[in-house]
């Protein structure tokens, strides 16, 4: 059996002492998935160096091998606080009006690209599949093919692909795109974002989609598809199950007090749409009367990438928001919104999402969301909450059962709310049974096994058939 080399910015393997906190969709779903695989997981370390060297720290624990390097500050400031978090990262989230372009970044995210070409490169084996994550690295297969690299490649984009109308805004767009084509397996998310994609290539790179997910330009030829992650379901049934879970449902339940929870958990990240669906509840309770005081939103929110300026002013105007929220409606032994800035242990997680009647899960785009499938696959069977999510999340074209809703409208949201407060059990339970039979098959073990096995097919590589 191959070695699966993975590769990504971030490396979250497990490790001892692991505080606990927030982590990243990518992380959970790769540390399960490598568990399973003998390799070795790449990528940045997180710290930074005074100079890069190439050194690799490799460590093992539970099961995984990481290999990790530090990085100068310079880079960090370009490629990952710039290309990555200030460019891409708005621009495939159809924020043009926050995306930056900058000369810098882009030499930064190649220079990165270079640095993580060249240390990992003596690391591979002639076997091993190689599969690389996200947007940070999309450069990286070609950069690797440059150093003579033969081995099956294949990328996955965890986040959403723009409609060509948005990506042209992109300066040297089609050399980014170009270079994706160097892997032999192109994963998306979704349908949708492989069509625009798809679109892309014929549009702006002259070249052919066929039916089967080839893609053809010139003389090159990938597989490109869409495999919609998922969580790992059965871990997840161990940490509802688990006593730490029970505090948490309990701890939750006596504070609500017989009123109803609606709980969102999110990244503080702009494209989770926060200040909208704040002002969702807040239309909610404003044409609810009979509602205040019997309801209340749990919005869980752990900052992130807090040295990107944008991170920051949201932050600012969400504990704006929240208390001006507060302020209108609260009553003497009621507070609407309970905001909270930090991240939870996945346990504690676990029970909240159980506690919690309704999920407000409304992101503004989202390449997934594994927000949603955890709160599928927390709910008591015989009587379960109801999913609010928004219709621009990947997630929604697998869970269509949920109340699906358009997150920029506040009276979406508000009607939204008040029909899963009103909804019968067999209603509920009618459409849990449904969205939970996709959350358990189609699970992060489906998604890694779809991705691997086209990877594995995927033939001898390009560059050794063009030999
Ligand atoms: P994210 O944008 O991080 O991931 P998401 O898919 O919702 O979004 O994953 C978040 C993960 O972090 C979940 O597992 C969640 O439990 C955890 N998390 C969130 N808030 C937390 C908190 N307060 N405490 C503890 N844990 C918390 C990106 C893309 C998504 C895509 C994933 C995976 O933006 O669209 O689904 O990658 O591909």
């Amino acid at each position: 059996m191959s070695r699966l080399i993975v590769i990504s910015n971030r490396v979250s393997a497990p490790r001892p002492n692991d505080p606990k906190g927030a982590q990243g969709g990518l992380s959970v779903a790769l540390a399960a998935a490598l568990r399973e695989y003998r390799g070795i997981w790449f990528g940045w370390s997180g710290n930074k160096t005074d100079e890069f060297t190439g050194h690799i720290d490799f460590q093992r624990h539970e099961g995984v091998t990481s290999a990790t390097i530090d990085l100068e500050e310079q880079d960090v400031e370009e490629y990952y606080n710039g290309y990555a978090n200030r460019t891409l990262w708005p621009l495939f989230h159809y924020r043009i009006d926050l995306a930056e372009y900058d000369r810098s970044f882009a030499g930064g995210y190649e220079r990165v690209n270079t640095r993580f070409a060249e240390t990992v490169r003596p690391l591979i084996e002639a076997d091993d599949l190689i599969w690389v994550h996200d947007y940070h690295l999309i450069p990286l297969g070609a950069q690797l093919r440059e150093r003579g690299l033969k081995n099956r490649m294949g990328f996955f984009l965890h986040i959403p692909w723009p409609p060509s109308r948005l990506m042209v805004s992109l300066p040297f767009h089609e050399g980014l795109a170009l270079s994706l084509l160097a892997y032999d397996v192109i994963g998306f998310h979704t349908e949708e974002w492989l069509e625009s994609f798809q679109n892309y290539v014929e549009r702006e790179l002259g070249g052919h989609c066929d039916s089967d997910g080839t893609i053809r330009v010139g003389e090159r030829s990938v597989h490109a598809a869409a495999y919609p992650i998922g969580i790992d379901y059965q871990e997840f049934q161990q940490a509802v199950a688990s006593n730490t879970a029970r505090t948490a449902y309990e701890r939750l339940r006596k504070s609500a007090d017989g009123r109803r929870t609606i709980i969102g958990v999110d990244r503080l990240d702009y494209s989770k749409g926060l200040e909208e669906r704040f002002l969702g509840y807040r239309r909610f309770l404003e044409e609810n009367e009979d509602c205040r005081g019997r309801v209340f939103l749990l919005q869980i929110a752990p900052p992130s990438r807090g040295e990107v300026h944008t991170y920051e002013t949201i932050r600012e105007s969400l504990d704006e928001l929240s208390g001006r929220i507060n302020g209108e409606f609260a009553e003497v032994d009621w507070v609407p919104i309970r905001y909270v800035n930090q991240g939870y242990a996945r346990e504690d997680l676990a029970g909240f999402y159980r506690a919690a009647e309704i999920a407000l899960i409304t992101p503004l785009r989202d390449g997934m969301n594994l927000v949603a499938k955890e709160y599928v696959a927390a709910q008591d069977p015989e009587d379960p909450g109801v999913l609010i999510l928004s219709r621009f999340a990947g997630a929604a074209l697998q869970l269509k059962d949920a109340l699906l809703v358009n997150p920029y409208s506040k009276e979406d949201i508000s009607d939204a709310i008040r029909r899963a407060l009103e909804m019968p059990k067999e209603e509920r339970i009618r459409r849990w049974r449904a969205m939970n039979e996709n959350v358990n098959s189609e699970d992060v073990v489906w998604w890694r096994k779809s991705f691997v096995d086209a990877l594995e097919k995927a033939g001898p590589s390009r560059s050794e058939a063009a030999e």
